[in-house]
Formats: structure tokens, C-alpha cells, sequence
């Protein structure tokens, strides 16, 4: 039973009991129900007490009913709120942990609430694209006042439960146990009359429209795509200009608006698809992990460092090691450089400057690293170099120890092999910022032994990283995708683009930044390094000439002041580039190819078609384990808009035979070699499945 019923005396104590988080799913709502009922059935009752079993009190629906019958399934969490409020017996929620989302609207609907502290008392429902549907617009700023609980409501942020002691959200605070507590409050109020509801509560705010236009301008400034922030902004007003009942059927009806959009439904495949990475089918999630209490960093270069810092954060100390004393000096001073600027942005106090920098140190000794209990490999991306770096490693490091490589593309079963140990070598691909970009993607080798596996996906959540398991082939999961996207957008200009067009229309589609200012910021010559020795690796992989025409001119982008566009000092303004533009127009005559007019649509189905393509070969050759891991890589890591899901989820909003139509459209153009159907894009389309099921 998802929620269970018990006497304590003349208390009914109601226990929601439905781990991980005590979701609302319909169970727990019936179990709600069902104990409410016979606690008034029972003369000798006199109060009722709603408290959580495990980890908190709730989590909030469950958002796996959503967008299906479940989820309305009676009782509804409006059915639970309005039985518990219309009780003529005092009902009090004991609130520890968590109280979240439809969990804080049912102790809202609770005539008393007591909590410990520490609960995180939050209504994130906007972080799903919706809003919180079960009374919270109405009831929370009744309890906070308005300013408050719009900030809560439209942020989703949370709050500890002692910040919030003073309101009329909490009765009283608990020092104790909670139960204990909880039954002795009870006790207390059972015969107080009449019983205080929070619906009762007059919301009193003058000259409300001037600040509602202020909070409208302030969230229409950030919500970006995403339609629920202004949307909670209207329902708090709702709160201050309707009675309550019609305020409660306002929310209800945003609520049932934007549960059903993309927006909402992408954030709902991104919560999941984050917590979904961290789950690999043959390691048990009771694997043992192996301790990580010290690591190791070699190079410190702009990765380095960058990687140093992601262990520093999360209170790890480590050994930064350099060859030359002049190089591991830069990488400290770029590490203390990088803190200050982020202290200075007022998100670092100086003490913790001083315990980060305090937990990294240089050396250029490979034995100062032997007791590391994990070691990190961030020199160049050549092999010789890293055989030279394993070979080291594998000869000083203590037993156990994890071996990883900072590799972006290399066969990290080819560098395992350069140890004795290769069950202990994983790749960990930090994406750079290091200390800032969220993506790790995870690199199994054939050999890497399973709690190395899981050690390292634990690990990736210590360091606050979104980490996600690739399997071993060239580029892993994103760059090999983000080859093809950059191989159409080469075609684009040959065929009648210029940079600016193909950017302009990537960013209109919500990346972050088009192609060619990526590029850009990257650096052209890392392209050029990866495509020559693809022309000798895999001659058959056609790609256009016009970026190497580029990088032959020395235009390697931000770093040359000269890229696909032209940039001037101190401004990192992209500026169109004639010289650029007629040198594209120039290669296409040269083809003997007749530029022509590409449209918008065009463009960004090759570039994101080309991405879900590739992401179908990658699921069926196993490197992805599931298709929102390849979403998750794309969101983190390679700037695609988060209300669009990831290019799989993506495909499958627009629905697989169409975007099996365009591929075999786009087959009869140009480069037919470049758009050859994954064969499982081809069956599911078939089949009208999607890559999410
Ligand atoms: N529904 C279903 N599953 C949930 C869930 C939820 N609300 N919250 C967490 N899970 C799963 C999660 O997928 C994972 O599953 C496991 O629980 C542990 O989660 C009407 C409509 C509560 C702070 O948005 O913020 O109420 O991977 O790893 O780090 O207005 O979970 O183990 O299979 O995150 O301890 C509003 C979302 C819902 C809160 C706990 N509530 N959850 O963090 O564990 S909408 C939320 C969280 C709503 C009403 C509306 C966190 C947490 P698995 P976890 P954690």
C-alpha cells in the first residue's frame, strides 16, 4: 500500500509510502483517501497526522502519469486537498526533507503544518514546463505573501523549511522527532475550532497591477521559449484578483494547457534522460564503488586545469602534474585566475577560493601521483603521446587506481592496452570549459571492469556533471555526431550558403550558436587536424574543401582574429567576412556548381537530421545505450535547445517518416553519400515507433 493508516492513541497517523520520493501517484492518492475516511469513521479519533516515510514527505506528483489517464484518475491531488480541508477533524502534515511541488500543495490543503528543518520546500513544477496544478498559486501566497511565492513559483527554487519558520506556512518548527512531535502538536489543536484553512487566508495586495507588470517584464526576459514562467505570473494574479474557487479553476486550466506542450514534455524527457544516464543494464546499482578520496591531472593546460578544478569543487584534493615548471605555473595561475573572476561575479566567498586552490598543488614528478585514487589524462590528442603518459601511469600508480583519459576521440581500448591494468582505464571526456560545461561523456572500454565503470558515474554526479556511457568509436557519441552536422553545413555553402545564413538559421532553431561561430570559437584548425587524417583514414567520408581553403589562409577563427568571420580586438562581435564570403562563392565555381537559394528549412533539417541520422547509427551499433542518452549529450554539451528535447526526442515530435521523407529527399541532392537512412530510423518509421519510446 502506497500510503498506510495507523492509530496512535485518538491520532490517525496516514504515512505516504511510495519510494523513491513518496510521488502522488494515484495509489498513494487513493491511500490518502481512504485513511482520511476512517480516521473520521472512528469516534475515538480526534486529529489526523499526514507524514512521509524514507527520505522526505513527497516528491510531488508523479510526473510518469503525466499525459496519460492515470494522472486525472480519481481521486485527483485536487480531490485528496478538498477531503483533507473539508474534514471536520484537524488535519496536520509533518513535513521532513522534501516537500515538493503537489507534495507542499497537500500539506497546503492541510489545516496545520509542522516540519523539521533542513526539508527543501519548493513548487518546481515550472522546471517541467508547467505549473503547480493542485492550488499552490492560490494557497502559497496566502501563507508567504505575494512576492515570495511568485518568486518560488516562478523560479521553481527551494527553500529550507527554517527560512520559511516564520510564516503562516509552518504551525511550528520540530527540533526533535518529527512523529513524536507531530502527535503532541496534534494533540494540542484537536479540539481548537474552527479549523484554519489556508483558502481562508484574504490575500490583501494593493496595487497589484504595477508589480505584476514588473514581474511580467523580468520573467518575459528570461523565460525564453518556455511559455509556463509567465504563465505562473498570471496565476498568482489570479490568486490577488479572483475569489478563490475561480482562482483554482484558472490554475487548473493553464495547468492542463501546458502539460500538454513540447516545452513541458522535452523538460519532463530531460529530468528523466538525466537520471536514466546514470543507469548501465549489466552493473548493478548496488555495484561496490571504489573509494575516491584524492586525484591526479596530468597536463595543465586549458583542459588541465579546467579538470583539476571540477575535483577541487567538489572538496577532492588534487595533483596537477607538468613536465616544464613554466607550464604547471600557468595552469595554477589560470585555475586561480578562472576562481577570482567567479568570486568576483559574487558566486565565491574568499574562504572557499582559498579551500579550492588550497586543494590543488603541482608537481612534475609522476611518483607524487602514485597513491591517487583516480588520475586523469589531459595532454594532447595524439597516441604516442598518451602511450608515453599510460605507460607512466601504469608503472607508478598504486593498485586500484582509475586510469582515465581526457580523450576526445582516440580508441581508448587502444590506450588500455598501453597498461597492464586495463579493467582500471576509462575515458572521461570533459567538454571544455571543463570546470563549467556539464557533459562527461564516459568512455567503456571492452575491458574496463564495472565498479571502475560505476565509480566513475558516481563520481560524475560528485563533481556535478551530467555523465552519460559511451561505447569506444571515433568521437563517442557527440563529436561523432557533430561531424555530420558540420559536414552538411560545408555543403551548404558550396551549394548557395554563406556562413551567416546557416548560423542565423541554426540560432533561429535555438542552438546556442550556429555552426560556423562555433567553429570559430573552437578553432577551425582542430577540423582541419581531425578531417586530414580522416582523408587517409577514411578516403570515402566526402566532406566540403571550403574549410580547409579556410585554414590554409591561417583564418583558425577567435584565437586568429580571423575565422569564417572577421573579429576585431577586445569585441567577440562575429563580423561577416567579404574575403571569406568571395572565397566561397569562388570554390563553388570552381566546382562548376550553380550557387542557388537555400531555404531556412532546408538548412536546419540537413544540419539536425544529420545529427538524429547519426544518433540512429550510434544507438544501433550499441556505443548509446538509449536514445535520451544521446539527447542528454546534446543538451549538455553541444548547446541544443533544451524546449526541443535533444535531436532524438526532436525527430520523434515531428515523427520519424517525416524525417525519414527529408533524409531520402536530401539523398538526391549534392551528396547522396552523406544521407544514407540508419537502418533503425528506417524500422521505426516503419513500424510509426518513436527513438523515446
Ligand atoms: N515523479 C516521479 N518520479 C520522480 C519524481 C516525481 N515527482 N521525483 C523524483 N522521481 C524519481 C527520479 O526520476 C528518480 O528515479 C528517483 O525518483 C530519485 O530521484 C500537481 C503536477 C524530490 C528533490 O518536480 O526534484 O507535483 O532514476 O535522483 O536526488 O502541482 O527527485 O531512481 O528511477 O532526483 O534524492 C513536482 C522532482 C512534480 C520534484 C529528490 N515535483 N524531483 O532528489 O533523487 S509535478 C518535482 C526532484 C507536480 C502538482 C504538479 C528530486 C527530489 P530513478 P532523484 P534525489
Amino acid at each position: 500500500m502506497s500510503a498506510t493508516y495507523q492509530e496512535h492513541g485518538d491520532i490517525g497517523v496516514i504515512t505516504l509510502n511510495n519510494p523513491p520520493v513518496n510521488g502522488l501517484g494515484h495509489a498513494t492518492r487513493a491511500g490518502i483517501v481512504d485513511g482520511v475516511g476512517r480516521a473520521l469513521d472512528n469516534p475515538a479519533i480526534k486529529a489526523i497526522v499526514i507524514t512521509g516515510a524514507g527520505k522526505g514527505f513527497s516528491g510531488g506528483a508523479d510526473i510518469r502519469e503525466f499525459n496519460s489517464p492515470k494522472a486525472l484518475q480519481e481521486p485527483s491531488l485536487h480531490t485528496v486537498i478538498r477531503v483533507i480541508e473539508e474534514a471536520d477533524k484537524p488535519v496536520v502534515a509533518a513535513i521532513h526533507g522534501v516537500a515538493m511541488g503537489g507534495g507542499l500543495e497537500l500539506a497546503l490543503g492541510c489545516h496545520y503544518r509542522v516540519a523539521t528543518a533542513g526539508a527543501q520546500i519548493a513548487l518546481p513544477e515550472v522546471k517541467l514546463g508547467i505549473l503547480p496544478g493542485a492550488g499552490g498559486t492560490q494557497r502559497l501566497p496566502r501563507v508567504l505573501g505575494v512576492e515570495t511565492a511568485l518568486n518560488m513559483i516562478v523560479t521553481g527554487n527551494t527553500v529550507l523549511s527554517e527560512k520559511l519558520s516564520a510564516t503562516k506556512l509552518f504551525d511550528q518548527m520540530i527540533a526533535g522527532d518529527l512523529i513524536e512531535g507531530a502527535l503532541a502538536f496534534a494533540k494540542k489543536i484537536a479540539d481548537t475550532r474552527p479549523l484554519p484553512k489556508v483558502r481562508d487566508i484574504r490575500l490583501n495586495y494593493p496595487n497589484a497591477d504595477g508589480y505584476l507588470q514588473f514581474a511580467r517584464n523580468t520573467v518575459r526576459a528570461v523565460a525564453g521559449k518556455f511559455p509556463a514562467p509567465l504563465k505562473c505570473v498570471d496565476a498568482v494574479a489570479a490568486a490577488i484578483s479572483k475569489k478563490f474557487d475561480d482562482g483554482i479553476r484558472y490554475e487548473r486550466d493553464l495547468f492542463l494547457e501546458l502539460v500538454q506542450t513540447t516545452e513541458s514534455k522535452a523538460l519532463r524527457h530531460a529530468f528523466f534522460g538525466e537520471r536514466a544516464a546514470s543507469k548501465v543494464p549489466d552493473v548493478p546499482s548496488d555495484t561496490p564503488l571504489r573509494d575516491i578520496q584524492s586525484a591526479g591531472v596530468i597536463g595543465a593546460g586549458t583542459m588541465g586545469a579546467g579538470i583539476a578544478m571540477n575535483f577541487a569543487n567538489a572538496g577532492i584534493p588534487v595533483k596537477m602534474l607538468e613536465m616544464k615548471q613554466e607550464a604547471l605555473d600557468k595552469g595554477l595561475a589560470t585555475i586561480r585566475k578562472n576562481y577570482e573572476n567567479t568570486m568576483k561575479k559574487g558566486k565565491l566567498t574568499q574562504e572557499q577560493l582559498d579551500k579550492r586552490i588550497g586543494l590543488i598543488t603541482g608537481t612534475m614528478a609522476y611518483a607524487d601521483l602514485a597513491q591517487a585514487d583516480i588520475v586523469v589524462e589531459a595532454v594532447f590528442e595524439d597516441m604516442a603521446v598518451k602511450e608515453k603518459v599510460f605507460t607512466q601511469l601504469d608503472a607508478v600508480m598504486k593498485p586500484g587506481a582509475i586510469l582515465a583519459s581526457n580523450t576526445s576521440t582516440l580508441d581508448v581500448d587502444q590506450i588500455a592496452a598501453f597498461t597492464k591494468r586495463p579493467q582500471d582505464v576509462i575515458g572521461t571526456h570533459f567538454f571544455s570549459p571543463a570546470n563549467v560545461m556539464k557533459l562527461l561523456e564516459i568512455v567503456r572500454g571492452e575491458k574496463t571492469a564495472k565498479d571502475v565503470l560505476a565509480t566513475t558515474l558516481a563520481l560524475a554526479k560528485k563533481i556535478r556533471k551530467t555523465g552519460v556511457v559511451s561505447g569506444v568509436c571515433d568521437g563517442f557519441i557527440g563529436n561523432r555526431m557533430v561531424e555530420q552536422y558540420i559536414r552538411q553545413a560545408g555543403f551548404l555553402l558550396e551549394e548557395g550558403c554563406l556562413p551567416e545564413q546557416v548560423d542565423k538559421a541554426a540560432e533561429k532553431f535555438g542552438f546556442a550558436m550556429g555552426p560556423f561561430r562555433m567553429s570559430d570559437l573552437a578553432g577551425n584548425d582542430i577540423g582541419w587536424y581531425i578531417r586530414k587524417r580522416r582523408y587517409i583514414e577514411k578516403p570515402e567520408v566526402t566532406y566540403s574543401k571550403v574549410a580547409d581553403l579556410l585554414c590554409e589562409k591561417g583564418r583558425f577563427g577567435q584565437k586568429t582574429s580571423a575565422g569564417w568571420y572577421d573579429y576585431k580586438a577586445g569585441d567577440r562581435k562575429a563580423y561577416a567576412s567579404d574575403e571569406v564570403n568571395q572565397m566561397i562563392i569562388a570554390h563553388s565555381a570552381s566546382l562548376g556548381m550553380t550557387r542557388r537559394k537555400i531555404s531556412e528549412q532546408e538548412i536546419v533539417e540537413r544540419l539536425v537530421y544529420a545529427l538524429v541520422n547519426e544518433g540512429a547509427l550510434i544507438l544501433e551499433e550499441g556505443i548509446a545505450m538509449r536514445a535520451s542518452d544521446i539527447d542528454m549529450v546534446y543538451l549538455t554539451g553541444y548547446g541544443f535547445p533544451l524546449f526541443r528535447g535533444g535531436p532524438m526526442f526532436y525527430a520523434d515530435t515531428v515523427g520519424l517518416p517525416n524525417v525519414l521523407m527529408s533524409i531520402r529527399k536530401y539523398a538526391k541532392g549534392s551528396h547522396p553519400e552523406a544521407w544514407k537512412p540508419a537502418p533503425l530510423l528506417e524500422i521505426l518509421a516503419a513500424e510509426g515507433k518513436a527513438f523515446n519510446a
